[in-house]
């Protein structure tokens, strides 16, 4: 729709229907997709790191009380993992280290982490807690005392 000569009147105008392709190597494809809104990739920051995450074209909600055998279209909750990569779609997200549940339909945490680097990934589980394609995103901070 917006052709690079147009770029600038674009960034003011339709900021979500134009974005540049290339930046930083990283297309953005259109579609459901999860994010970290904080902190940015790369970022410096000091314990306890407070991470809070996005979606787009995605719903997030709360897993339902009681026992739960199937799970609800384009719904999930979040998962978080410390030096942990994106786990395979279908999978079922381990309640375990170094996984954290979102299952209250959360968004924010504020998470200790020692001094380095650290990879975090952000999956979406279903109500099942299973893996979902395309909806991961994994970040690397550097942690400062
Ligand atoms: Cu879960």
């Amino acid at each position: 729709m917006c052709i690079r000569t147009l770029t600038a009147t674009c960034a003011i105008g339709l900021l979500a229907a134009c974005q540049p392709s290339g930046q930083s190597g990283q297309s953005e494809p259109s579609g459901p997709r999860v994010f970290f809104v904080q902190p940015q990739d790369g970022a410096t920051v000091t314990s306890p790191v407070m991470l809070e995450f996005g979606s787009q074209e995605f719903t997030i909600a709360a897993v339902p009380e009681g026992t739960v055998t199937e799970t609800r279209p384009n719904l999930g909750h979040y998962h978080v993992a410390v030096d942990a990569d994106c786990l395979p779609v279908g999978t079922e997200i381990p309640r375990a280290a170094p996984w954290v549940h979102f299952g209250d339909g959360k968004n924010v945490i504020d998470m200790q982490l020692p001094p380095g680097q650290h990879r975090l990934s952000l999956q979406i589980g279903d109500d099942l807690h299973r893996t979902i394609e395309g909806l991961c995103s994994t970040i690397t901070v550097n942690v400062t005392e």
